[in-house]
Formats: structure tokens, C-alpha cells, sequence
């Protein structure tokens, strides 16, 4: 019997940013962050045991090695696993994104996510939740080696709104869906500027965080700001909520901006995308709010009663094939098929 054992995580968008890690431990981030896991942008992926010398990846229609730079964080993260808990099976993994890779809607926190879930899946026969749990994996412990392959995968791996707690010590991380999927219909437009590689990752760019004059000015000010975004969404006050956002998002671009090595992720398109979006909403045109990852695409986080208004607004700027539509959503799925 040649079992397939797959997991679909979503993406997730945070609104605190985790942005720089603490130097002194793999993975400890310098800062709390929460997010919204969403519901569409995600990554299947699918695990099989086989006979061969290497794990084999397939992404889309291309297959990987452990030599091709672009997908190295894959093969390192197998090896992690397997060295840790002694797994010696080799893996026939399978994965597709249904959105672009490296285009600043976090690949990297679905990707890894779902690359850990299917592989443990795979390597202990676990058919769904209960079976990782009784192996020792439950959802914190999924999460704690989900963040060792990308900090932000840990957030993906529940749903709702999620913290992500750096804790005391590198080793009391703790992860929470503080509400879950159903507290409110907050819907995420992502409108893209640009589909290709970015020139500086993700995990550059946490090191460089750290040469900004404004990094420390920021990390003193977030416990206040994660309280007040915290009761703007316990409260569903979009306003609150959105103003916040919107700071958040351009702290974090003005830290990497004003880095030792600079970085500008947003190009001229989406700079003016950010004004105009502005503009509509003090003309009271549309209610809606971006946030920005590490990448040139803009989220437009609104209420679920404000989206056609919103849709329409956008489909007069631009190709409907450069927004994605999604929402915030339950978190990841397991699923099993004996053949
Ligand atoms: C976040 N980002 O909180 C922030 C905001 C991007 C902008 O976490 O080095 O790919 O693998 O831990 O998780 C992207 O960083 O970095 C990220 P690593 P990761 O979503």
C-alpha cells in the first residue's frame, strides 16, 4: 500500500508584523505579531514513503533537487525533521500554491507549514489530527517545527486570529487563535504589483532590521499597539483596526528602508496605489485599509458588506486578474488517501 497523506494550510497576513529575530536563538522573533489566516491563498501538500536515495519535490509543474537554491529552505527542513525524531524513509512530496511564489503573499509560512504537517503525516502513518497528537505532534508542537522552516508558517497553523508569542525564552513560544474564523467576516483583497522572485527575502531581511535607527523606537512602542489592535478586533471597529494597519505596515517598510543595506519592496504603481486608496476613503468612496508583507503587493483588508463596493472600485483601476479575493478562514486541513 502506497499511502498519500496531504495538507492544505493557508496563507496568512499579519497586522503586527513579525519583523527582525532575536540573535541569540534559531527562530526567536524580536517581537509579538498577530495575524489573519486566510481562507483560499493556500498550499496543498502531499506526502508519499517510497524507495529512492533522495526526497523528490514537485512544486507546480517542476520538479526540485536539494541544489536548486530557490527551494534549498525545503530539503533543509526535511532534514531537520527527520534528523530530529530519527526518520530514515525517504519522502515523494508534491506541492502546489494557488497563488505566485515569492511575491510577498507569504509562500514561505503556507509552504513550510504544510510541508511539515505532510511529512510527519507520512513518516508516522497519521491519517488526521488525533493520530499526529498521539505521536507526539500536537498543534503547539506543529507549530514550535512549522517556525523552524519559516517563522511565520507557526501562525498558519490555526485559524481566526492569531498570536504568536515570542515568550521569556527562546523555548516558550506560545501560538494562540484568540478568535476564531467566525468572530467577523473580515474580507483581504490582495492587489498585485509585481508576480516575480523579490530581490531580497524575507529572512535578509529580519537581519537587516536590526542596522535601522528605527528599529528600537518600534520595538518599544508594539506592546502598546498589539493591545489596541487586539481590542479592534475583539470590538470588529474596521476603523480602529484599519488606521493601525496601515501604520503598522509602513513602520515596517520605513525600518527596512532605512536599513544599513535599504531595501524598497513597493515600486511607483503600488506607492500611488496606497494614496489613491486613501483618498477614496476620506471621500467616503470605499471603507477599506492595506496592510503590506515583505513584497510590492498591497492587502486591502474590509468588512465582508464592503466588498462589491470595494471590487468595483478596483476593477476600474486595474485587470481583474491582478487582485485575489479572500477572507479570513479555519486554519488547515488533513486528508488521507490509501491507493
Ligand atoms: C509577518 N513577514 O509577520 C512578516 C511581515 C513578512 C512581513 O514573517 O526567516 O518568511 O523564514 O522566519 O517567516 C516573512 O518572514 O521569515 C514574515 P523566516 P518569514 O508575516
Amino acid at each position: 500500500m502506497n499511502a498519500n497523506y496531504s495538507a492544505t494550510v493557508p496563507s496568512n497576513i499579519a497586522f503586527i508584523k513579525y519583523w527582525g529575530k532575536r540573535p541569540n536563538a534559531p527562530q526567536w522573533p524580536a517581537n509579538d505579531s498577530l495575524s489573519m489566516t486566510l481562507n483560499q491563498l493556500a498550499t496543498r501538500t502531499s506526502a508519499r514513503r517510497y524507495q529512492g536515495d533522495d526526497h523528490s519535490l514537485r512544486l507546480g509543474d517542476r520538479m526540485y533537487t536539494r541544489n536548486d537554491k530557490q527551494l534549498g529552505k525545503t530539503f533543509v527542513h526535511l532534514d531537520r525533521l527527520a534528523l530530529r525524531f530519527g526518520f530514515t524513509q525517504k519522502l515523494q512530496i508534491t506541492s502546489t500554491n494557488s497563488f505566485p511564489m515569492g511575491a510577498g503573499i507569504a509562500s514561505s509560512a503556507s509552504g513550510l507549514a504544510a510541508l511539515t504537517l505532510a511529512s510527519l503525516m507520512a513518516w508516522t502513518d497519521s491519517k488526521n489530527w488525533d493520530d499526529l497528537e498521539r505521536h507526539g505532534f500536537d498543534r503547539t508542537m506543529l507549530a514550535d517545527l512549522s517556525r523552524l522552516g519559516s517563522g511565520s508558517a507557526c501562525r498558519s497553523l490555526f485559524g481566526g486570529f492569531v498570536q504568536w508569542e515570542a515568550g521569556p525564552d527562546p523555548d516558550s513560544q506560545r501560538y494562540a487563535s484568540l478568535f476564531s474564523d467566525e468572530h467577523w467576516a473580515l474580507r483581504d483583497t490582495v492587489v498585485l504589483f509585481s508576480s516575480e522572485q523579490k530581490a531580497v527575502g524575507s529572512t535578509a531581511a529580519h537581519e537587516l532590521a536590526w542596522s535601522s535607527p528605527l528599529f528600537i523606537p518600534r520595538l518599544s512602542g508594539l506592546p502598546e499597539r498589539m493591545e489596541l489592535v487586539k481590542q479592534a478586533v475583539a470590538d470588529r471597529e474596521i476603523q480602529a483596526l484599519g488606521l493601525w494597519l496601515e501604520v503598522e505596515a509602513l513602520e515596517m517598510h520605513a525600518v527596512i528602508m532605512t536599513a544599513s543595506q535599504p531595501v524598497h519592496y513597493l515600486n511607483q504603481e503600488a506607492l500611488q496605489f496606497l494614496a489613491d486608496l486613501r483618498q477614496a476613503r476620506q471621500q467616503g468612496e470605499i471603507h477599506a485599509y492595506f496592510t503590506i508583507d515583505a513584497g510590492p503587493n498591497i492587502h486591502v483588508i474590509h468588512e465582508a458588506g464592503e466588498h462589491e463596493r470595494l471590487k468595483l472600485w478596483l476593477q476600474r483601476r486595474m485587470a481583474a486578474d491582478r487582485l485575489l479575493h479572500d477572507s479570513v478562514g479555519a486554519g488547515p486541513r488533513l486528508d488521507f488517501q490509501s491507493e
